[in-house]
């Protein structure tokens, strides 16, 4: 049985959301018409909410709601209604350094812990347009962009003490979905744990080696403890490919529910994770008249692209401005202080480096072991076919964390994502 909801909460359907949407006139004029010419459609495809898309004679609208479970386990695995606030919360804070690397929010009505947003059209969700072989030629270097913004200007190198610990005393209140987090990606893929599953038989015994395997789970684990320790900034939480919407021009990032403050780290690791999964799966999709190779080649490129412009993005943020609490800018004015605080620049970035790097190799190993799996291997519909492509991907996660020195560069990245899909013999483009 689901949790008592609180009074006024209602699932809404594809029946009484009209009702609503009439009500609020700022929402009903950019529609147009009346509610029965409105077409009103369910499309949440993912693990958590009831997702509509409404298109009137004006212009539409896109409403997520929260469900008091998870959708994706039904009624049996209760959430609370609150992530819907998170989302909402995360989007007004960021919004104005992002702009229009969202969605445009037009309403958030609380009883019903129900968000309305601009509907991106024609965007597609960033995963299936990967899966299907398609390339987005801004989208790593808009996604950088999202990140360094985000990450700098809400950690303590921008905000007052004060302004930073509200933020973190509201975000805190996430507890639920940084839970989900907590077991499912740094947990339940290293133990025996009911909700798992992954490609049987092919991936039993690699399986079961990550549960027995004492150095991984410990390398693992401390990315879990950074997860629950390190508030470093507002972090989307949840930055995979399937929270990204795309066009050929046009990037945006949506759902995040999972936000809170921890570490920076843990959003680049998520982004870089989903390229390497979908570069592990296109073998998957391939048949002799649609190679993958290119968009191969172009996957490892983009994790450079990547990396390099929220390098030097957030370093320059950094530079230019700086009036949180953390360095304070009245230490450096002068110019050994100055030298002395690139260098520590320079350090600070290595590490989110190989934060980046661990916390990539835990996304990808609870997509193939845990309970959330992605459309880019799942749709691999042989399973001998797949689980080569997932084994790979273990092969690479798994040294990420257990040799964590041989990563220092994205070169040494794309070397070893290479090496162990077996072709480190062809050219890069
Ligand atoms: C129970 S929710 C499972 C997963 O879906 C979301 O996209 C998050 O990645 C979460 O871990
Ligand atoms: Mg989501």
């Amino acid at each position: 049985m689901p949790p008592e909801a609180p009074r006024g909460y209602k699932p809404l359907t594809v029946s009484t959301l009209p009702d609503l949407l009439m009500s609020l006139s700022e929402i009903r004029q950019r529609l147009g018409g009346r509610p029965e010419t409105w077409q009103v459609r369910e499309v949440g495809d993912g693990n958590l909410n009831l997702v509509f898309l409404v298109d009137g004679p004006a212009g539409s609208v896109c409403v997520k709601q929260s469900l008091p479970y998870v959708r994706a386990a039904g009624e049996g695995w209760p959430m609370p209604l609150e992530r819907t606030f998170f989302e909402y919360s995360y989007f007004r804070i960021v919004a104005p350094w992002v702009g229009s690397l969202i969605p445009g929010i037009l309403h958030y009505e609380s009883e019903l812990y129900c968000l309305i947003m601009e509907q991106l059209s024609p965007h597609i969700i960033l995963r299936r347009g990967l899966v299907t072989g398609q390339r987005y030629p801004r989208c790593a270097r808009d996604i950088a962009e999202y990140v360094a913004l985000t990450s700098f200007y809400t950690s303590d190198l921008e905000q007052p003490l004060e302004q930073k610990m509200a933020m973190v005393a509201t975000f805190s209140g996430n507890s639920a979905l940084c839970r989900i987090t907590s077991d499912l990606v740094f947990a339940d893929p290293y133990r025996d744990a009911a909700r798992n599953r992954w490609t049987t038989p092919q991936l039993d015994a690699i399986a079961a080696e990550f549960r027995g395997d004492g150095a991984l789970k410990v390398a693992a684990s401390r990315f879990g403890h950074k997860f629950l320790s390190q508030a470093q900034s507002l972090i989307h939480g949840d930055l995979h490919t399937g929270s990204i919407m795309v066009t050929q021009s046009d990037t945006r990032v949506i759902d995040p529910e999972f936000a809170f403050f921890g570490p920076s780290g843990f959003d680049i690791g998520a982004f870089v994770a989903n390229l390497l999964i979908s570069y592990f799966s296109q073998d998957g999709h391939a048949g002799p008249l649609a190679p993958r190779s290119e968009i191969q080649a172009w996957l490892l490129e983009q994790i450079e692209v990547f990396w390099l412009h929220f390098r030097s993005r957030f370093a320059a943020l950094w530079r230019a401005q700086a009036s949180g609490d953390a360095y304070p800018a009245t230490l450096f004015g002068e110019p050994a202080g100055r030298e002395a605080l690139e260098i520590e620049r320079v350090r600070v970035l290595d590490e989110f480096f190989a934060d980046m790097v661990g916390f990539a190799a835990t996304k990808i190993i609870r997509r193939i072991l845990g309970f959330a799996h992605n459309i880019d291997f799942e749709w691999i519909a042989d399973p001998d076919r797949r689980a080569r492509c997932e084994t790979a991907a273990l092969q690479l996660a798994r040294t990420m964390l257990l040799r964590p020195a041989d990563f220092t560069s994205v070169a040494d990245i794309v070397a070893a994502a290479r090496h162990f899909r077996g072709c480190e013999g062809d050219q890069l483009d």
